[in-house]
């Protein structure tokens, strides 16, 4: 009996973007409002960790107002109903995918979900706002959370994981991504030199479009619902 097709699909900020939540890189886009130097490194963080904490607490409770949208519930479905290997790999620290119902799911860039004790290395729940430096509910060290979101110059989580699947993959795609950030735009260079077949879905060309076999523009809402079909 032939295999059954093992799927990767890697996501972006534009999966998110009809669901209202801004994305990065557009005009009017999160970071014009927000030099990404003055949030998203750890030396922004030493440097200012007031502007880091008040800014992500604003991002976090923004994001607990949105709901998941047609492109997250189609996955979702594909998830649950893929008889074969299947791996959603976001750089989304939003949570539209798991309330949409994907399970085999991972989160390169974190997850506003948890907070990271700088003390003891904890990954708590997030509860409430980091800005007024809660203690840690594992140590007890007050003053030590920060957002578990990887910041440019930290290593992507589970990347050991994410090249495995990659590398195994029958076909991969690319959902709403700007293909500005490494180490997750060299993904589809290393899924198509393993012989992969590569698709992307996005609004339009991509920084890597024409590493794809296929590209197919538009939103995320039409295009997503169309391929899972
Ligand atoms: C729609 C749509 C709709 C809109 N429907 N589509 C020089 C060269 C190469 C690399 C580097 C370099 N200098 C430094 C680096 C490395 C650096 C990097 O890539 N920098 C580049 C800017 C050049 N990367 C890192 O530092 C990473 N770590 C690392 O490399 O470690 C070393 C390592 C070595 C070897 C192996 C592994 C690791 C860490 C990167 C961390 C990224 N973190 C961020 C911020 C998180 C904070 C936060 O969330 O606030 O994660 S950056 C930001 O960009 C966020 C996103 O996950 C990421 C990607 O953005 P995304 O999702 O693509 O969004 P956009 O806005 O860019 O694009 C949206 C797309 O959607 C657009 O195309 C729209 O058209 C489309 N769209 N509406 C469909 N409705």
């Amino acid at each position: 009996m032939a295999k059954i097709p093992s799927i990767v699909i890697l996501t972006g900020a534009g999966v998110s973007a009809e669901s209202g939540i801004d994305t990065f890189r557009a005009e009017g886009g999160l970071w014009e409002q927000h030099r990404v130097e003055d949030v998203a490194t750890p030396e922004a963080f030493a440097r200012d960790p007031d502007l880091v904490l008040r800014f992500y607490d604003m991002r976090r409770a923004a994001i607990q107002t949105k709901q998941p949208n047609a492109a997250h519930e189609a996955l979702a479905r594909l998830d649950r109903e893929w008889p074969g290997e299947l791996l959603i790999i976001t750089q989304n620290v939003d949570d539209l995918h798991e309330r949409a119902g994907a399970s085999r799911l991972l989160h390169m860039h974190g997850t506003h979900l948890t907070a990271w004790c700088l003390a003891c290395d904890a990954r708590p729940e997030w509860l409430g706002p980091l800005i007024d430096r809660p203690a840690c509910p594992e140590c007890g060290v007050a003053g030590q959370l920060r957002p578990d979101i990887v910041w440019f110059g930290e290593m992507p989580y589970e990347m050991e994981r994410i090249y495995e699947a990659v590398g195994a993959c029958d076909l991969f795609v690319s959902i709403g991504t700007s293909g500005a950030v490494y180490p997750a735009a060299g993904l589809v260079r290393e899924a198509r030199a393993r012989g992969a077949m590569t698709l992307e879905l996005n609004l339009e060309p991509s920084q890597g479009s024409y590493f794809f076999h296929e590209s197919r523009h538009g939103p995320a809402t039409k295009l997503v619902p169309e391929w899972v079909g």
